[in-house]
């Protein structure tokens, strides 16, 4: 199949996901062509079935907004024209599902039809696209979409209840490339840099945006770190992380405590990792931590949206409410009190991992995407 995959470039996950999905599927034959503004983060090999199309925005000073649905919808019907592209999968609803409707119009006008599948990812849901300014826009492309997907049954219900849904929408879970994370897992792991041998490990990731509850990170970090030695690996940036280190140098942990930025390099901290934090307010899926039990790493972390489909309480981690960040610590104090526990716990961490192996998922979308295309 020729499939046109329009995604955020970001370190976020939908872009991850994305990527990760177009890549694979070249693997097994198929065409691939990314359309976004920048070159994704994760796409870092181009392969003769993987195509990458910018999307130029020229500024004009006359917007004080650049009209960038309007520069993607054109660039998918130059695209899909020049390259007999077979079907659009559009990853997170703003504004791609938009663009990618308008797009489907223009070309029906010239006598191609071509299905147009949407992935709801979270944020363009639960936080962003439920917004009464995008909400009649965002219900509209939904609606318009030939196949609806989301990546998590709590995502499902939170679109069923937020918007006025038509549609089927499919579940089909993110997932994670087993075979890759193995591989790297492989590569010498310096531990040693980061922590001296009785240290435990804790790692948080993410974009640093107020959802992910990054003042909690501290505070767990931060009992933690009053019963055993510990030290935190910060990674990722954003709105939160200026105010993060300014509460590390309150709580007077600014030594134990490493923030590392934006990385291509997770699987590197992750593997000598012992713990993992995610106490967001919201997840969908929470693929930042189904990455960490695919290296073993199990996980603490609030119990909201999809994360109880992705970490199992008292198996791979454990789960509390949004804002117990005593309960937090003291489930990761329980996990990490003894080598042969926290043992145990990695080997669950993975097992469960391995339901998300991308080659269970990505049948699911080749079918899904073989019946849309059929039914044009
Ligand atoms: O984590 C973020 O806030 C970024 C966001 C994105 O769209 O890139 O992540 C969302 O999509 C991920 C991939 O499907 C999910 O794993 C995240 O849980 C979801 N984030 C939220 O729902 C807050």
């Amino acid at each position: 199949m020729k499939i046109a995959i329009v995604c955020y470039p970001t370190f976020g996950g939908s872009g991850v996901v994305a990527t990760e999905l177009g890549l694979e599927l070249a693997r097994r034959g198929h065409e691939i062509h990314f359309i976004t503004y920048r070159q994704p983060v994760r796409l870092a090999l181009l392969s003769p079935n993987v195509h990458y199309h910018e999307v130029n925005v020229p500024e004009y000073p006359l917007f004080h907004y650049q009209p960038y649905e309007l520069a993607l919808s054109s660039k998918l019907v130059d695209m899909v024209k020049l390259y007999n592209i077979e079907l659009l999968h559009v990853h997170y609803a703003i504004p791609h599902a938009y663009a990618g409707y308008m797009a489907k119009q223009m070309l029906k006008d010239e006598g191609i039809n071509i299905p147009m599948v949407t992935t709801l990812h979270g944020t363009d849901i639960t936080l962003v696209g439920n917004h009464p300014f995008y909400k009649p826009a965002v219900t509209f492309s939904i609606n318009k979409s030939d196949v609806v997907t989301s990546v998590s049954q709590s995502l499902k219900e939170d679109t069923l209840k937020l918007f006025n849904i038509k549609n089927e929408i499919e579940v089909i879970p993110n997932f994670i490339e087993l075979e890759k994370t193995a591989k790297e897992g492989s590569l010498p792991c310096q531990r040693s840099v980061m922590a001296n041998t009785n240290e435990r490990i804790i790692t948080h990731i993410s974009n640093f945006r107020k959802v992910k509850r990054i003042p909690d990170v501290v505070q767990v970090f931060y009992n933690i770190q009053k019963e055993i030695p510990a030290k935190l690996m910060m990674v990722g940036d954003g709105p939160e992380k200026e105010k993060a280190e300014q509460l590390c140098q309150e709580l007077g942990i600014s030594d134990k405590v490493i923030f590392f930025g934006n990385s291509n390099e997770i699987d590197k901290i992750l593997c000598f990792t012992d713990l993992f934090l995610l106490p967001s307010q919201t997840e969908s899926f929470g693929l930042a931590a189904l990455e960490a039990m695919a290296c073993s790493v199990p996980v603490i972390s609030s119990n909201s949206g999809g994360l109880p489909e992705v970490n199992f309480e008292g198996i791979s981690g454990f789960l509390s409410d949004v804002g117990n960040t005593e309960e937090m610590a003291q489930n990761a104090l329980k996990i990490l009190k003894d080598d042969a526990t926290l043992a145990s716990f990695k080997e669950n961490a993975f097992q469960v991992a391995q339901q998300f192996d991308i080659k269970n998922i990505l049948p699911l979308y080749e079918a899904l995407y073989e019946k849309a295309i059929q039914k044009y």
